[in-house]
């Protein structure tokens, strides 16, 4: 069975999945696009010999799709989430699930009244080969008690139109989901520190490096290291200190370089670029489990409801610079399986 992908935004990301759909996805075609665009879905559309929709309801509702990938702009994700259950399509959607906790709700109450998972959400470091054994090295129990964790999210640059305020709801997500997948625990407190020294190559309205500390409920106090505009390469640094041992993602090449200047290894550019196996991997998830009939695996509408319950926390904090307390209401049966 080919699953017929119906793919909503035509953005970056939306394109690079554009590209894995073609080049290595097996089992699942893209067979229509919606962009508000109309130039860009047509012009992407005769490329990929699919349909061109401007209205995300109308390709939602098309019997050309069996599934839909939703790759625009956060504040429409909702409505899209919401038509596509209606419709009774599965549902991939990139994150943040919604930019606001409260909007998250209506989509984990449409869940739990269909008594089944309907959606994956995009956090695809859950998929990453080093993260996934980073979190069997502290399931093996090898580095005892787990005490700090320090992370760093490196991008080389990011454009004017990156706020202040995506620091924490469109980069710290990452790690925000990432400890709760390492850890198994929820995050219970959120800090923002804004150093006094910040680059010169950051927008006038950016603070840039920012520290965030994140504690969980067991107390694994983590920093976090948000530095947008690093200049040197996208780089994703994430470093476990245990009682008796510390393990952490190494350095991503295959190989390095020696030469007159030394031995060098290649820096990552780009998210696409680091996270390409991992990208690779959540989409084939999805596709395998539309085609297989299994239930959704993979993180899931609560996840994200949680993520965007620490960035409200962190957006807080962000503004007043005090610590903020993070309340997670009780999870779904649903969601524990
Ligand atoms: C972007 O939206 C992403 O999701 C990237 O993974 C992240 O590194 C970047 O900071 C975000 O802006």
């Amino acid at each position: 069975m080919t699953v017929k992908i119906g793919l909503i935004g035509l953005g970056m990301i939306g394109r690079d999945h554009l590209q894995r759909f073609n080049n290595v996805i097996t089992g699942a075609q893209v067979t229509a696009v919606c962009d508000i665009n109309r130039a860009a879905a047509d012009a992407v559309a005769a490329e990929y010999h699919a349909t061109a929709f401007y209205d995300a309801d109308e390709l939602i509702n098309s019997d050309q799709v069996d599934a839909i990938f939703i790759c625009s702009i956060g504040p429409v994700h909702k409505a899209q989430i919401l038509s596509a259950f209606k419709a009774g399509k599965p549902v991939f959607c990139e994150k943040p699930l919604t930019p606001t906790a409260d909007e998250s709700q209506e989509i984990i109450a449409a869940e739990v009244a269909a008594g089944k998972r309907l959606l994956q959400l995009g956090f695809m470091r859950r998929f990453d080969p080093g993260y996934q054994a980073l979190k069997q090295t502290i399931a093996s129990g090898e580095l005892g008690e787990i005490m700090l964790i320090h992370c760093a999210h490196r991008n080389p640059s990011v454009p004017e139109s990156y706020t202040l305020e995506m620091a924490v709801n469109d980069s710290a997500t990452h790690e925000i989901d990432i400890i709760r997948y390492l850890l198994n625990e929820n995050i219970v407190s959120v800090r923002v520190d804004k150093p006094r020294k910040k680059t010169s190559r950051a927008y006038p309205h950016l603070q840039d490096p920012l520290i965030v500390i994140f504690e969980t409920e067991s107390g694994v106090r983590i920093d976090d290291e948000l530095f947008v505009n690093c200049n040197y390469g996208y780089d994703i640094r994430c470093e476990v200190i245990g009682e008796n041992a510390i393990s952490g993602l190494t350095e991503q090449a295959l190989t390095y370089t020696r030469s007159p200047n030394g031995v060098s290894r290649h820096i990552s550019q780009s998210c696409m670029e680091r996270f390409a196996t991992a990208y690779d991997r959540e989409v084939q998830n999805f596709v395998d489990n539309i085609s297989r009939g299994s239930a959704m695996t993979g993180p899931s509408s609560w996840d994200g409801y949680v993520v965007a319950l620490v960035c409200d926390a962190g957006l807080a904090s962000l503004k007043d610079g005090q610590k903020h307390d993070v309340t997670i209401p009780e999870c779904p049966a649903l969601y524990l399986a």
